[in-house]
Formats: structure tokens, sequence, C-alpha cells
């Protein structure tokens, strides 16, 4: 193994999401769907890992372990737990908050929508609603009017992509439908609307508050795709697949271009609608052919027979080249500042997150050294957290959750990752420590 050497302007740190580690609320969809019994073992997102209380805490850690960069959602049903109804009480807490971070030295990146929502938008058929958007941009303008100068970098929606699917294809999230084509491109739509608009609000409100810094994305899951065999009509499914779940999501959110079948045109104008793209990856996925007739794109699975390395506790491949593979392919047709807003592995016993780690970053070492403006990496995830619908099992934290006494401690990746946020590099004492 080589030493990595990173540019001291690279910054590192962790992401998280609010629904994953605060616990507590009970106005969020998520709760609802616990209540259903939908979680993994029958399990529920109000004690989560408690992060709620003990925001002080987690940044201490944070900072124990040199994070420069944290990327954290804000949970809108604690903004507006009933429809119209502002919460001076979770406006406060994600000020003190974020006031925290920074006093740690930590920049913050915000985002807007990380697959949880309010009940009561949930109860009126949430992105499938035309009035989805405008509910959305009220709650997009009341954050940044009360995060005001904390923060200048906001992630509008996380991996519009995969909630689509997971909500209205695979039935995993509320409302858990099952291959409802309709409802997935319907959802689809609004969500590249929403962020269309949001981008337009939150610059032109940091704007008139005097603030020129501002810098607005979306995090997108890129997997990358691969054909298993040489079938032409399981060809056919893979550019369809890549395009209903990566180009019409990129289209309509970084060009402002609606193509088939969400709409056709440029309904805010044409544009540039992200100052960065925040890119999410964790795999390889081969498309197979489907006997599925409403699998029109074709079905997603794991190569046969790979050792148990190349393996997550999840069961998904462990491919860092994808990385590299997905990340130039955009940044290519795009040319705009990429951050790697997650990246990261359920690894229960820790033997394989260090060499994830350094093998992520290996392909990032190349990234830069091939022109591309990459700048930012968001480990995922900071600590143990709640994986939806697959409960609490898998462990993606760099720092591991006792769910029954909430005690945090450091795993030995996560001390590995720590070391190189600090020092910007792998040396070779590193490598015979760590790896
Ligand atoms: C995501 C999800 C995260 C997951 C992570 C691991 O953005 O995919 O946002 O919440 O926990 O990806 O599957």
């Amino acid at each position: 193994m080589k030493p990595i050497k990173l540019p001291s302007s690279f910054l590192l740190g962790s992401a998280t999401a609010a629904t994953q580690i605060e616990g507590g609320d009970k106005n969020s969809n998520w709760y609802h769907w616990s209540l259903k019994g939908m979680i993994a073992n029958n399990e529920s997102s109000i004690v989560a890992a408690d992060h709620y209380n003990r925001v002080i805490e987690d940044i201490n850690l944070m900072k124990e372990m040199n994070h420069e960069i944290y990327r954290m959602s804000i949970e809108w049903s604690r903004i507006e737990p009933e429809e119209g109804v502002w919460s001076q009480k979770g406006i406060k807490h994600y000020q003190d908050e974020i006031q925290a971070l920074v006093e740690a030295g930590i920049k913050p990146l915000v985002t807007l929508h990380h697959f949880s929502h309010p009940q009561w938008f949930e109860e009126k058929g949430q992105w499938t609603n035309r009035d989805s958007v405008k509910y959305f941009s009220r709650f997009v303008k009341k954050v940044v009017s009360f995060l005001g100068d904390s923060v200048n970098e906001y992630c509008t929606i996380n991996e519009p992509n995969v909630f689509a699917m997971d909500t209205f294809m695979d039935g995993k999230y509320p409302p858990g439908k099952k291959d409802d084509i309709l409802s997935y491109f319907k959802a689809s739509k609004n969500l590249i609307l929403a962020h269309l608009k949001a981008y337009k609000i939150i610059h032109s409100e940091r704007k008139k508050m005097g603030y020129n810094d501002t810098m607005v994305g979306i995090a997108i899951h890129l997997a990358y795709f691969e054909v298993s065999g040489n079938n032409i009509l399981t060809k056919l499914s893979e550019k369809l697949m890549n395009y209903s779940f990566h180009q019409m999501f990129l289209n309509g959110m970084i060009e402002g271009h609606l193509t088939f079948p969400v709409g056709l045109g440029y309904p805010h104008g044409k544009g540039i609608y992200c100052d960065f793209i925040g890119v999410n990856y964790y795999s390889r996925h081969l498309i197979h052919s489907s006997n599925n007739p409403a699998m029109l794109f074709g079905e997603v699975k794991v190569e046969a027979g790979l050792p148990d390395e190349k393996l997550n506790d999840l069961g998904w491949e462990i491919y860092p080249e994808g990385l590299y593979k997905v990340v130039k392919e955009v940044f290519e047709k795009y040319k705009l500042p990429i951050y790697i807003t997650e990246n990261g592995i359920p690894d229960a016993n820790d033997s394989k997150r260090a060499k994830f780690i350094y093998n992520h970053l290996k392909e990032i070492e190349k990234l830069i050294a091939d022109d591309v403006d990459i700048r930012r990496y968001y480990h995922w995830s900071l600590l143990d957290n709640l994986e939806w619908n697959d409960g609490y099992a898998p462990r993606f934290g760099l720092i591991e959750v006792d769910y029954y006494t909430q005690k945090r401690t450091i795993r030995e990746s996560g001390r590995f990752y720590g070391t190189i946020c600090k020092e910007k590099e792998i040396t070779k004492k590193m490598i015979d420590k760590y790896l």
C-alpha cells in the first residue's frame, strides 16, 4: 500500500441525517412509519442515537476526530410540526447546534430534505402533491432566515433518485408504494422543481442579507452501473435505468431542464442551478434483465460469488474504482466543483472500514491528479444510526453507539480517519498502524 497525500485545501469530515440520529420527534413521517411496524425488528425512530440531547458531546467527538466540515440535516417536522405553525423551540435548537459547530471551527453543510418530512405533508400525498413545492419553499425560506450568516452552504434535496425509488417503486419508505411508476415520475418532477425553486430562494434571501458567498447544491446518489452479460434487452435496461435514476435528475437539477417523462423545457429558464455537485457513492450495481414487467428498468443485483472481503454487512459490493468513474463522468459533463457528500460502509466489527477509507481516498487522489475539481469528503457516517427500513443493525459509524446506554466509542477506523482529517495524508506509519 502506498502513502496518500491530499492538498491542504481539500476538506474532510462526516455526514449524518436528522431522523437517523436525533430521536424524540413524533411529528415526522418516519415516526408514524415506525408505529406501523415498517422498520426491521419493529424498531422505531424515537430514540435513535439520542443526538438531539447530545449535540455538544457529539461535536466534541468531531473535534477529537479533527473534523473541518460536517454535513447535517434539519428536520422539517421540528420546524413546522403542523402546517403553517413554526416551532420556536425547533428553530432555537438548530441555531444553537450550528453556533456550537461554528465555535468548534467546523463548517456546516445543511441538508434541507433528507428522506423525512412532517406527517402533515405525508398525509397530503407528500411529493406527489402539486403544492409540495410551495410547502417546501416556505420551509426553505424560513430556515435561511433563521440561520442567517451562520450557514452559507446548503444541500437542497438528498438523493431524490433513491428517495423516489424506495418510496414509490420498492415500497421501503412511507407510504410504501410498489411499482407505482406514475407516482415515481410525479414525485421526481416535484423534487426537481423544489430544488430549482430552493436554489433561487436561498441565493436571493442571502443576497438580501448582504451575503455573496452562498453555495447551493444537491446530494445525488450516483451508483456505478454495469451490464451483466451481453443481452441486448439488458443493455437497453441499463440505459433506461441510467436515464431515469441519474440523468433525468441531473438534467433537471443542474441545468433546470425537465426532460421526458418529468416534463419538457426550462420552467425556471436556462441556467446552472448548482454551485457544487454533491455525490453520494457506495457501490457498483450489475443490471440484469427482469421478468417483472413493472421493472422496465431491469433488476439490480450484486455479482454472484464475490469473496467476503468485497462485500459489506448489507451485502453491497465494495468497489472503490466506481467512485473515480462516476465522479469523472459527472465532472467532465458539468465542470462544477464536486463534494463527496456521502461514502461509507456498514461494518459492525470494524474490520473493513479503514481499508475502505484508504481505497476511496486513493481514488480521490487520482481524481485530483487528473484535474477534477473535487473539494470535500464527508464520510457516512459520524455515528451508528437508523438505516431507515433496515433499522439499527447496519453499523455505519466512525463512532460506535451502544443503543442501550447511548455510550459513544470512537472505532479504530475512526481514529485512523481522525488522523487523516488532521494530516491530509496517509503516511507509511499510519498504514502500518491501521491497515
Ligand atoms: C443516503 C442515505 C443515507 C443512508 C446511507 C447508507 O443518502 O443514501 O441518505 O441516509 O443511511 O446512504 O445507506
